[in-house]
């Protein structure tokens, strides 16, 4: 019997309507029940302020998954939990109540009408380079390379850890 490959993906959580924090902490419990994933680890959690997008502060964290869920299917299951927080896609970057995005996939670079990995502005926002290094220092992006070489770049963007 084959054993399916496992895959280590990254989850950039981002939240900044209704209560941020909740559906911050909801996420995690949601992707920690993902059929056909586990949840290894979730950073600390951030105060940040909105980047190219309105209201409030947003929450921030990123999580650390492995599993055996091809790209695209991980995908819908991120936008099932979006959805089961009400979100509501007025229009680009509008405030949300819950943002789930892959941001990593192993080490696996990926481009379909749905689908772009690693995530295409990853390198940069501060609201997904602290988090993702907090988990993972060393961590290289591929077609970029590492995580580290970027965070100067953000240097300007507010971001405070809970
Ligand atoms: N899509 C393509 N690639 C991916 C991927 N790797 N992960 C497609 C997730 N989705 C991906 O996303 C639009 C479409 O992108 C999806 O249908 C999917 O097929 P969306 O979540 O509906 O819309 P969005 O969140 O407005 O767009 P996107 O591209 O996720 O926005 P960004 O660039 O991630 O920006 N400021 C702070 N401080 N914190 C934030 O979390 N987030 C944004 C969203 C802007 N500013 C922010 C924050
Ligand atoms: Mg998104």
């Amino acid at each position: 019997m084959n054993a399916l490959a496992q895959v280590t993906a990254y989850i950039g959580i981002g939240a900044n309507l209704g209560d941020a924090r909740a559906n911050v902490q909801d996420a995690l419990a949601r992707l920690a029940r993902l059929p056909g994933a586990s949840l290894i680890a979730a950073s600390p959690s951030y105060r940040t302020a909105p980047i190219d997008s309105s209201g409030d502060d947003y929450i921030n964290a990123v999580a650390r998954l492995t599993t055996t869920l091809p790209a695209e299917e991980l995908l819908l299951a991120l936008h099932a939990i979006e959805a089961a927080h009400g979100r509501e896609r007025p229009y680009r970057n509008a405030p949300r109540t819950l943002d789930l995005d892959l941001l990593l996939y192993g080490d696996e670079q990926i481009a379909s009408p749905t689908l772009t990995v690693p995530h295409p502005r990853l390198a940069e926002r501060a609201f997904v380079l602290v988090p993702l290094l907090a988990l993972a220092p060393a961590i290289v992006v591929p077609g970029l390379g590492p995580a580290q070489d970027y965070l100067a770049s953000v240097a300007d963007q507010a971001i405070s850890q809970l």
